[in-house]
C-alpha cells in the first residue's frame, strides 16, 4: 500500500508562503515550495482546511465544502497545485471538517426555520425547564456546548465554537452530502482524507454526562456503533472506488477502540492520530504540566506500536506546542536545541507506520516567546483563560500554562530565511512571526550538512530505503527517567536506537552494551560525533544499524 511507505508533509496554509503580501499565506505560495517539499523526501501533502470559511476555528468551521476561501486563492489555484504536485510525484490530502460546519453554512442557515427541509441536519432541542441548554454536556473549546437560537426558539448543539454547530449523522441525507463531498475532491484528484474528530460525529442521545472535568457528555458520542456504520458507508460507497486513504483524528481515543477503527476487515479507516504520546507529560485536557519520564513515552508508544497493525505517527501539527520546545531542549536547554531536534527526528523516523512531518519541525521551529493574552488567537488559550479565570486561578499560573499549550505556538509563519518576516510576507503577517527566525530558519540549513533540515533529508532516505525501518517489528529494550533504547527488527535488517531526553551524558546500563558493539554496526547519531564511548551525550540520539 502506497500510503505505508509515505512520508506526509502537513501544510497549515495561512503560515505557509504568502504571495500576494496580505499577511496571509496562500495556494499559490504552497505552489511556490514544493521543490522544498519533494527534496525534504516528502511525496503526500495533507492540506489543512483551504475551503470558504468565517476562520472563526480557522478554516475548521467551513462555509462551503465546494469553495476556496478567497484569503488562500481560487479553484483554479486549487487544481493547479494538484497539477504542479503531481508532477513531482506528490499527492495530496484534503482536511475533512464533518462533524460540524460553520454556523454561516447555508445548510445551517436554512436549519434555522423549524420547518426547513434543512433543520434536521442539526441538532435542536428545546431547553430544559425554559431557560436552560438541553444537557450538562461541556466542550472542547472549554465552553458551553448548547447555544440559543431566537429565531427558533430552541438550541442547537455544538461541542467546539458556537460558531460550529454540529451535523446530525442519524440523518441519512447529512451522510449523502458528505459523500458528494467525498466525490467532489477525489474527482478533482485528491488522494485521502484526514479525517477531523471522526470519531464524535455520531451522538446516539443527548442524556447527561458522567461528573467530568474534562469534556463532559464523552459517552454519548465517542465511538458510538452508529460512527462506526457512518464511516463503513463512506468507505463502502465512496473511498473503496478510489485509490486513497483516510487517516482519522480520534480524539480521547484508546487502543481498544482503535482496533476497532483500523481492523482492515471493518473497512473504516485505514490509520489514527492517538494522543496519548503527547500527554505523558501533561494532565487534564493537556494544559497542566507535570515531570517526563522516558519510560512513560516508551510506553506508550510500545502499547501502540504492538497494539495496532499500522499506526499514523506524529510529534506535531497545529493543535500541539512544537516538539523541540515541548519534548525537547529548546526552552530547557537552548545550547541543545539543534541536537535534541535531530533527536526528535530521529524518534519519528524509527517508528513504524506513516510518518507526518509538520511544518517547520524540519528546521528546529520552536515555540514563541509571547507575551500577553492579547498576542494570541487561537480560540481554544482564550476560551482556557476564560474559564480559569472563573475557576479564581491566578494570572501567573494562567499564562504559564496558557503560553507553553497555546495552539499558536505552531501557527507562527514557517521561517524561510533571515529576511523581514523570516520571508513568509512581505506584509503584516496574520500572527506574529518568531522573532528566533534570524537564528532559525529554511535558508540557513538548506546548505548546511550539519543543520537539523539535513539530517531529516538523511534520515528520509535512510528509512525510504531501509524495509526495516518502515515494517519492521518494535522491540522496546530498555527506558528509564532519561533515556529510552528499543529496535527495530525485520529478518536480518536490526536497527538499534537511543535517545537521551536529559542535559546530561548517560552510560548505556552494561547489561545492552552488547546491542551497541561498533564493530559490525554503522552508525548514525544526532549529535555528529563520530566516536561512541557507550554513552549518550545530552540530548544525543543515536541508531546502530546492522546489516547481515
Ligand atoms: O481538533 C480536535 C481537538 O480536539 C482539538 O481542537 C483540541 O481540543 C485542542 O487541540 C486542544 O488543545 C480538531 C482540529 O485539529 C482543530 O484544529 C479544530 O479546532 C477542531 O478539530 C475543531 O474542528
Amino acid at each position: 500500500m502506497w500510503w505505508k511507505d509515505s512520508i506526509i508533509y502537513q501544510i497549515y496554509p495561512r503560515s505557509f508562503q504568502d504571495s500576494s503580501d496580505d499577511g496571509f499565506g496562500d495556494i499559490p505560495g504552497i505552489i511556490s515550495r514544493l521543490d522544498e517539499i519533494k527534496e525534504l523526501g516528502a511525496n503526500v501533502i495533507w492540506l489543512s482546511p483551504v475551503y470558504k470559511s468565517p476562520d472563526a476555528d480557522n478554516g475548521y468551521d467551513i462555509s462551503d465544502y465546494y469553495a476556496i476561501n478567497p484569503k488562500f486563492g481560487t479553484m483554479n489555484d486549487m487544481e493547479n497545485l494538484f497539477a504542479e504536485a503531481a508532477k513531482r510525484g506528490i499527492k495530496i490530502i484534503m482536511d475533512l471538517v464533518i462533524n460540524h460546519t460553520s454556523d454561516e453554512h447555508e445548510w445551517f442557515q436554512k436549519s434555522r426555520d423549524p420547518k426547513s427541509p434543512y433543520r434536521d441536519y442539526y441538532i435542536w432541542k428545546p431547553g430544559k425547564d425554559s431557560k436552560k441548554p438541553p444537557n450538562n454536556w461541556t466542550g472542547f473549546f472549554m465552553g458551553e456546548t448548547w447555544e440559543y437560537d431566537e429565531q427558533s426558539g430552541e438550541y442547537y448543539l455544538h461541542l467546539f465554537d458556537k460558531k460550529q454547530p454540529d451535523l446530525n449523522y442519524k440523518n441519512p441525507k447529512v451522510i449523502e452530502e458528505v459523500k458528494n463531498i467525498l466525490r467532489f475532491w477525489l474527482d478533482k484528484g485528491a488522494a485521502g482524507f484526514r479525517c477531523d474528530v471522526i470519531n464524535i460525529i455520531f451522538k446516539t442521545s443527548l442524556a447527561d454526562g458522567k461528573k467530568s472535568l474534562a469534556v463532559q457528555g464523552l459517552e454519548h458520542f465517542k465511538s458510538q456503533e452508529g460512527n462506526h456504520e457512518v464511516l463503513r458507508e463512506l468507505r463502502r460507497d465512496v473511498l473503496d472506488k478510489y485509490d486513497c486513504f483516510t487517516v482519522g483524528e480520534t480524539v480521547f481515543v484508546d487502543l481498544p477502540d482503535a482496533k476497532l477503527l483500523c481492523d482492515e476487515n471493518r473497512k473504516e479507516l485505514n490509520m489514527l492520530f492517538f494522543f496519548d504520546h503527547l500527554e505523558v507529560d501533561r494532565r487534564i485536557a493537556q494544559f497542566i504540566p507535570k515531570k517526563f519520564h522516558a519510560y512513560k513515552l516508551l510506553n506508550v508508544i510500545t502499547k501502540w506500536q504492538k497494539g495496532l497493525d499500522w499506526n499514523a505517527i506524529y510529534l506535531e501539527n497545529h493543535d500541539q506546542p512544537r516538539i523541540v520546545s515541548h519534548f525537547g531542549a529548546a526552552d530547557k536547554d537552548s545550547e541543545f536545541w539543534k541536537r535534541s531536534a535531530k533527536m526528535l527526528a530521529l524518534f519519528e523516523l524509527t517508528l513504524r507506520g506513516t510518518p507526518f512531518i509538520y511544518q517547520g519541525q524540519e528546521i528546529g521551529m520552536t515555540n514563541f516567546d509571547f507575551k500577553n493574552i492579547d498576542e494570541l488567537n487561537d480560540v481554544v488559550s482564550h476560551g482556557l483563560n476564560k474559564l480559569m479565570k472563573k475557576m479564581c486561578i491566578p494570572k501567573f499560573l494562567r499564562w504559564k500554562w496558557i503560553k507553553a499549550s497555546s495552539r499558536d505556538n505552531a501557527r507562527t509563519p514557517m521561517q524561510w530565511n533571515d529576511s523581514e518576516n523570516a520571508g513568509f510576507s512581505k506584509g503584516k503577517p496574520w500572527l506574529g512571526v518568531n522573532r528566533n527566525y534570524k537564528l532559525i530558519n529554511y535558508a540557513s540549513q538548506k546548505n548546511d550538512p550539519d543543520s537539523i533540515l539535513a539530517f531529516y533529508k538523511k534520515l528520509i532516505l535512510l528509512r525510504k530505503n531501509s524495509k526495516g525501518l518502515i515494517y519492521g517489528d518494535f522491540i522496546p529494550v530498555y527506558a528509564d527517567t532519561n533515556i529510552m533504547i528499543y529496535q527495530r527488527i525485520l529478518e536480518k535488517e536490526i536497527y538499534t536506537i537511543a535517545l537521551n531526553f536529559s542535559s546530561h551524558n548517560i552510560k548505556i546500563p552494561k547489561k545492552f552494551l552488547h546491542l551497541f558493539s561498533s564493530d559490525y554496526y554503522q552508525v548514525l547519531n544526532a549529535s555528529g560525533s563520530s566516536e561512541w564511548k557507550n554513552e549518550l551525550l545530552p540530548w544525543e540520539g543515536v541508531l546502530f544499524i546492522k546489516t547481515a
